[in-house]
């Protein structure tokens, strides 16, 4: 079999790329490990930044967001047992974020390919990637008890963290960046209507909690915990007596209701430079991990597809290499903006290890001149909603 693009892996960044190649007359295959019922399920982010509202807009993909999507025009943060609102929309002339689970996102995006009937394939197993570097590179995979080849023109690793392709480059043409954070994040996913009208970031003594939404109907909130935290030491009362203490406030409460989901998940920041290795390129968690406290994984992964579905555009319109070879530098730029503002927002906003005081004082001074300063609130909101193209 032969296909112009390869993309391994089905989530926000390869169904993204397969949408945006689509449009130009590009042709893909998206190999995919998991069932399809597992990928739609998989509960992650639920924050769009302006781009890439307007991106699933322009791809065609943005009618039941738009539908069912909520546009937040604030957010709030808290500390010291008082909430100060950061007035996102005011602060960057009109530019809003809208609150649409990145489950729906990849439902949105995979009734499209499936309605197109271009190739997207899941429980594909053993996908290994070859000749790299030559101007044929491969896909071998399994799929229905068989084994396949897949000739590409290009391979977009769209795989995740723990996917093939990245691990497949060989070391010496990799340099990585990395930092673990000691704190995890305990989240539920509840059915009751949310207390609050926009999303809460508190520090507090006990750690960090935040209160988010999926709908009007659903809850979504996180309380720091260990990274290694056992869930099962967690029964839900015990969740939303943390809840109630992290994000309660005089006269105000958490409204609780039943718990439909909840897990653990780590933090890491990582970088991988350069986002490609001969004519594999990686998107996505694939090159790069920010903790979850800035909302801008998703965020990131589908403006690295943009930028590369650009210079797949570009090379198949007139043959140049030219902005396929300037992809990995275009897109580690907000990478790195991503990857600092999601450092800060978790810098200030989480207990540190050891309770240590002066970094207590420090982010309690740094929260205190966020929501004073006209300019330091810009300079959150503007890396909050997102920068331009
Ligand atoms: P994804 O979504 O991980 O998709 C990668 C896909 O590749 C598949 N795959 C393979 N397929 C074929 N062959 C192989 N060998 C394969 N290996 C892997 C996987 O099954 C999967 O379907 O990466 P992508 O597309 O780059 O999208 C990135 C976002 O998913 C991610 O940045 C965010 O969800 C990060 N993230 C969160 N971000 C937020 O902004 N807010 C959140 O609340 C938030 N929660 C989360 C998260 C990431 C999590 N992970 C990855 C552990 C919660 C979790 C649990
Ligand atoms: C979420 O709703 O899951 C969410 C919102 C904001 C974040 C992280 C996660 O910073």
């Amino acid at each position: 079999m032969r296909t112009q693009v390869g993309i391994v892996g089905a989530g926000p960044a390869g169904l993204m790329l397969a949408q945006l190649l689509q449009l130009q007359g590009i042709d893909a295959v998206v190999l995919e490990a998991r069932s399809r019922e597992h990928v739609e399920q998989r509960i992650r982010a639920g924050v769009l930044e302006q781009g890439t509202v307007d991106l699933l807009d322009a791809a065609g993909v943005g009618e039941r967001m738009r539908r069912e999507g909520l546009v937040h025009h604030g957010v709030e943060l808290q500390f010291n047992g008082e909430r100060h609102r950061i007035p996102l929309s005011e602060l960057t002339g009109g530019r809003t974020i809208v609150v649409y689970g990145q489950t729906e996102v990849v439902k949105d995006l995979i009734a499209a390919r499936l309605a197109s009937g271009a190739p997207l394939l899941f429980d594909v197993s053993g996908a290994t990637v070859h000749d790299l570097d030559s101007e044929r590179p491969l896909i071998r995979y399994e799929h229905d008890g068989r084994r396949h080849e897949l000739e590409c023109d290009f391979i977009a690793g769209c795989d995740g963290f723990h996917g093939v392709c990245r691990a497949t480059i060989p070391q010496a043409a990799l340099r990585t960046y990395a930092r673990e954070y000691p704190f995890g994040w305990l989240g539920i996913l509840a059915a009751v209507a949310p207390a609050c009208e926009e999303l809460i970031y508190a520090h507090h003594e006990r750690g960090f909690a935040l209160y988010s939404l999926r709908s009007p109907e659903l809850s979504r909130l996180y309380v720091q915990c260990r990274p290694d935290e056992d869930i099962g030491e967690w029964p839900d009362e015990r969740i939303w007596e943390e809840l109630q203490l992290r994000l309660g406030l005089e006269g105000w409460a958490v409204a609780e209701g039943p718990v439909l989901e909840k897990g653990v998940t780590g933090m890491r920041s990582f970088v991988a430079e350069p986002m490609r290795y001969g004519r594999l390129y990686l998107a996505g968690d694939a090159a790069h991990i920010v903790p979850p406290t800035g909302a801008k994984g998703l965020n990131l992964a589908i403006a690295d597809v943009r930028i590369l579905a650009e210079a797949l555009a570009s090379w198949h319109a007139t043959g140049s290499l030219a902005l396929l070879d300037a992809y990995s530098e275009t897109c580690l730029r907000r990478v790195w903006r991503a990857e600092h503002f999601s450092w800060w927002m978790t810098s200030m906003l989480h207990r540190p290890p050891g309770d240590d005081p002066f970094e207590q004082k420090l982010q309690l001074s740094q929260l205190r001149h966020v929501v004073s300063s006209r300019a330091a609130a810009t300079m959150l909101a503007e890396n909050y909603v997102g920068l331009g193209f």
